[in-house]
């Protein structure tokens, strides 16, 4: 665990080498799996190469997650949660505590030795949560999907999203909040359902156009609902709410941008992958009294900090509020000040409560 400043700063030069390490390693470790496993791995014809290619780039984006997280927790929920997608597919598994160990060695002689101790131990913990106990092991994401008890109509609402069925969804919607309520419905109903429609997909019980459905069926519902909500009086605050680059999860940050709009805040909502250049050349131009940036996957911490370092040294003491939310952070607790962040929240409601 690392979480003073000293840390921080060694964590960012790790990040640095390991950027700049990065095409290198991925190669020299396909290739050492290769000569491990490559009878194993000959059905997957050149595709495998890329595939595993492509997998060590998520291991080492979500190692440079956990760096700057200062913790190895989400690394660890990372490892579970994609021993058991490759299960669910029939890949064989036992891949991943291979390929971390050989990343392991890779980095032990490639990295000088204050930050190959860092990511070591970042390292190894993911493989021990791999070998662990069932009844020890990490749940991932659990920060957030056990944050409240589930709505009793929330399985139901699922069935009908994966089924493409509106009407039922809508009527689920309004059964579940009695007033018509945008936000209680969003957040009771809908987030815990999506969340659902992850596992289910994680699980490979529902396929990637099934997860679109869903998305898709949640925005115009969504949609319908805020153009009949209430809003308050305009209160003359202003907001910027985007996902950081490469997160291309939106749908909860738009619930977040309804919130702050149906409470009388003037809101730009920039959506998904948003340069971040371009974010802060928005925020540095309007000067708005917050930003709210939505972060989905350990992978994207590094975006986040980026995002936030940089509207910091462009406002000074001029800079708004900015505050974070979204997934990635489930895993990992008061992170905000180490991101250099004023609060992150992990609905639309308690944010928006904050804000009063
Ligand atoms: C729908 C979905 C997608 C859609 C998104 C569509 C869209 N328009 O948003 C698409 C298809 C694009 C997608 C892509 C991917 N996804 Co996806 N996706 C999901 C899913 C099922 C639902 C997301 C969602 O809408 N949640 C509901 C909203 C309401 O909740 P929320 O985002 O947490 O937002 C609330 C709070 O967090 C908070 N909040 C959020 N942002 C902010 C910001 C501020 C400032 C504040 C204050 C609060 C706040 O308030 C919100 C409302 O209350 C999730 C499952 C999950 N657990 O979220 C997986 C999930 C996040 N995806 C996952 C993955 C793996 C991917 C892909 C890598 C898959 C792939 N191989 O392509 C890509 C990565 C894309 C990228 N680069 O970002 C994994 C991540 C696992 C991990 N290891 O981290 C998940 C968890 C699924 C799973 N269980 O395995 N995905």
């Amino acid at each position: 665990m690392v979480n003073n400043e000293t840390d921080l700063v060694l964590a960012e030069s790790a990040v640095a080498k390991l950027e700049h390490l990065r095409t290198r390693t991925v190669e020299a470790i396909t290739d050492q799996i290769y000569q491990r496993l490559g009878e194993s791995l000959a059905p997957f014809g050149e595709r495998g190469r890329t595939y595993c290619r492509d997998d060590l780039h998520f291991h080492l984006d979500h190692l440079i997650g956990s760096l700057i997280a200062g913790s190895s927790r989400p690394f660890e929920a990372y490892v579970i949660w994609l021993y058991r997608l490759l299960d669910a597919r029939g890949v064989p598994s036992a891949s991943v505590d291979l390929s971390l160990e050989l990343l392991g060695r890779y980095l032990h002689e490639h990295l000088p030795p204050e930050q190959s101790q860092a990511v070591e131990s970042i390292l190894a913990k993911g493989r021990s949560a791999l070998s662990g106990p069932p009844a020890n092991a990490v749940v991932p994401f659990s920060g957030f999907t056990q944050l409240a008890k589930p709505h009793p109509l929330t399985e139901a609402l699922v069935n009908a999203l994966v089924a493409g069925d509106r009407p039922r969804a809508r009527a689920l919607l309004e059964q579940a909040t009695a007033e018509g309520d945008y936000l209680e419905g969003a957040v009771t109903l809908i987030q815990p359902a999506m969340y659902r429609v992850g596992e289910r997909w994680h699980a490979r019980e529902i396929s990637v156009a099934q997860e679109h459905l869903a998305s898709a069926l949640v925005q115009q519902l969504l949609a319908d609902r805020f153009a009949a909500a209430h809003a308050a009086p305009p209160s003359g605050s202003r907001a910027i709410f985007a996902c950081v680059a490469t997160n291309r999860h939106a749908l909860g940050l738009q619930i977040v941008a309804d919130a702050f709009e149906l409470d009388g805040w003037s809101v730009e909502f920039l959506g998904a992958d948003t340069p971040t250049a371009d974010l802060v050349e928005r925020v540095v131009s309007t000067k708005p009294d917050l930003v709210g940036l939505s972060v989905s996957l350990t992978a994207q911490l590094a975006r986040l900090r980026e995002a936030v370092l940089a509207i910091r040294s462009r406002m000074g003491d001029c800079a708004p509020q900015i505050l974070a939310g979204g997934f990635a952070l489930a895993d990992i607790s008061g992170v905000a000040e180490r991101l250099g962040v004023d609060g992150w929240y992990s609905t639309a409601l308690s944010a928006v409560k904050a804000s009063k």
